[in-house]
């Protein structure tokens, strides 16, 4: 899964046809590179954001999600926890809902529920702009497992299928750098839930605090946390340097697959 950069003034009326053709460019880039999934949107859960509303979110998802299912044959995710992006990004030919906070919004259950495509329910504990002020657990992976447990079904109840689920322990949401660490060594516990997991640590602060780096001196990192966590069976790998994590995949198929 590829991160497609968005930046907030994107289909503004001044820079319009710049930021269409930044678009394509990168996503045709991160197709070639061997992206399969296209990921649209996430700037709005950083850690300490202010809120996005409803009306700048549309307009700067769904023209996205338009241009990209006109341009490729890709499949394309929509990181959002607003119901109404979500349907809008429904009808316009995305694939995937990628919610970090897990359809726990108001009527975000209803719109999937009512749709056909895949979620990703992440684990955030607390909220982004305060999620990172000391996170605790009693037992942190048992209390993800537990959290995917409800959200899986509550998601049931409302009527989508667990076929439908894609999980994702959320790392940089609510935990520490040790926590974040922890998860990863530990992310194929998850795996006994019987459902595709998504992980997603690419150039994430638990790269940059380990290794005191910023953020353009995090491939090595990330690529090493791709790495331990799709031979722990992660299933998606969501990341900013695809041809990199691409090339580590194979090299890491080649030795699994003669195992
Ligand atoms: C700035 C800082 C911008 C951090 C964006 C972010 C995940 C996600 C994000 C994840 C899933 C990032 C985050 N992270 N969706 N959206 N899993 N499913 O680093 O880990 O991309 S936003």
């Amino acid at each position: 899964m590829g991160i497609l950069n968005v930046t907030p003034d994107s289909f503004s009326d001044g820079g319009k046809y710049t930021h269409t053709d930044a678009a394509i460019s990168q996503v045709t880039k991160m197709i070639e590179q061997g992206a399969t999934i296209i990921d649209i949107g996430g700037e709005s859960t950083r850690p300490g954001a202010a809120q996005v509303s409803e009306n700048d979110e549309l307009s700067r998802v769904v023209p996205l999600v338009k241009l990209i299912k006109a341009h490729f044959d890709v499949l394309i995710s929509v990181d959002t926890s607003k119901a109404e992006v979500m349907a809008e990004s429904i009808n316009h030919g995305a694939d995937i809902i990628n919610d970090v906070r897990a359809l726990q919004n108001e009527h975000c259950l209803e719109v999937v529920a009512n749709s056909n495509v895949p979620v990703c329910l992440m684990h955030m504990q607390g909220l982004p702009r305060t999620m990172q002020n000391n996170p605790q657990y009693d037992d942190l992976i048992d209390d993800i497992m537990l959290f995917f447990q409800q959200r899986i079904d509550v998601c049931q109840k409302a009527g989508i299928a667990k076929e439908r689920i894609i999980i994702d322990p959320g790392f940089g949401f609510g935990k520490t750098l040790e926590q974040n660490y922890q998860l990863l060594g530990h992310l194929s516990k998850f795996k006994v839930l019987g459902l595709p997991v998504l992980s997603g640590t690419s150039r994430k602060s638990m790269i940059g605090n380990l290794l005191n780096k910023e953020v353009e001196h995090r491939l090595a990192g990330s690529l090493t946390t791709a790495i331990l966590a799709a031979q722990q069976g992660a299933n998606i790998i969501r990341v900013h340097d695809v041809e990199e994590t691409a090339d580590a995949m194979k090299v890491l198929s080649a030795v699994t697959q003669n195992l």
